[in-house]
């Protein structure tokens, strides 16, 4: 069954270069409600828990390292169609292959370090916004 909800994350590359408000400005003014949102870092162990499926990857190392160096943005959004619209806002995982006027393709360095993360599915993004986020801190 469809959901109107996703889960994002700005990678902590967003938040070193300063595109908190840039971005969170891009994504309301796409359309999405924010339902719950936080500054929160990531452990290795955490890092490791969320990107699983990517565990025998050759770049799951460099992954874990990039997505624990600092802090990110946790949120989960709101809108009709979420999980596939966010997709479109935020572009292809390589900004070299990305949209204009995407996320990534604004923002973006490189396929590694690529600014944000946006589930691929309705069961993803339930799992990952229970990974990050509380009932009490949802609205
Ligand atoms: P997605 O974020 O667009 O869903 P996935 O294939 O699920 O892309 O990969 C998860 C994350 O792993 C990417 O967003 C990116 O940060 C990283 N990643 C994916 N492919 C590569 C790669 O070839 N080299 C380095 N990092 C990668
Ligand atoms: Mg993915």
């Amino acid at each position: 069954m469809a959901t109107n909800r996703t889960f994002t994350m700005l990678k902590p590359d967003s938040v070193e270069k300063g595109n908190i408000g840039a971005i969170l400005e891009k994504i309301t003014a796409s359309g999405f409600r924010i339902v719950a949102m936080k500054l929160t870092q990531m452990t290795t162990a955490d890092a490791q828990e969320f990107y699983a499926i990517h565990s025998e990857r050759p770049f799951f190392g460099e992954l874990v390292e990039y997505m624990t160096r600092g802090p990110i943005v946790a949120a989960i959004l709101e809108k009709e169609n979420a999980v596939e619209d966010f997709r479109t806002l935020i572009g292809a995982t390589n900004p070299a292959d990305a949209a204009e006027g995407t996320i990534r393709k604004l923002y973006a360095a490189s396929i590694g370090e690529n600014a944000v993360h946006g589930s691929d599915s309705d069961e993803n993004a339930a799992i990952e916004s229970a990974f990050h986020f509380s009932g009490r801190e949802m609205f």
